[in-house]
């Protein structure tokens, strides 16, 4: 089953809005595999933004996602890298859709409130780089077979 990485930056954090950025991917029917809220590590930022080091806006990323707690997380399903990054819309908050996390809730592109993994391979690296294989739950929700055909 695939799976992708989520991650609550320090501003969906702090804007209290935790709840209802997990909502939306609990009632889309995706399911949680992987949670933990921390503190994240300079090194770890800097693993994690990698793609992103020779970007202006790089050191200011780092800055940003060590400033505060985040909730890291795994999420599970059926083409759910897709369709979290459609659940989560655009990378600008002001041109991301309405109905979209960062289009409801966001309105400038360096306090977009979550990261998602962007295709399947970044997904599988992201998932190694953040969680342990322990801290990861096989599970299969009773609700599945009204979830899924
Ligand atoms: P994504 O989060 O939609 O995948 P990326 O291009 O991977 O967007 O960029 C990573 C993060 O870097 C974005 O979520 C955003 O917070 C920040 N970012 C991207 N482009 C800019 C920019 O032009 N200025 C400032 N911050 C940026
Ligand atoms: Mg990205």
């Amino acid at each position: 089953m695939e799976r992708t990485f989520l991650a609550i930056k320090p501003d969906g954090v702090q804007r209290k809005l935790i709840g209802d950025i997990i909502k939306r991917f609990e009632t889309k029917g995706f399911t949680l595999v992987g949670l933990k809220f921390m503190s994240v590590s300079r090194e770890l930022a800097e693993q994690h933004y990698d793609v992103h080091k020779e970007r202006p806006f790089f050191s200011g990323l780092v800055e940003f996602i060590t400033s505060g707690p985040i909730i890291a997380m795994v999420w599970e399903g059926d083409g759910v890298v897709a369709a979290a990054r459609k659940v989560i819309g655009a990378t600008n908050p002001l041109t991301a859709e309405p109905g979209t996390i960062r289009g409801d809730f966001g309105v400038s592109i360096g306090r977009n409130l979550i990261h998602g993994s962007d295709a399947i391979e970044t997904a599988q690296r992201e998932i190694a780089l953040w969680f342990k294989d322990e801290e990861l739950v096989n599970w299969q929700p009773t609700l599945t077979a009204w979830t899924y055909e």
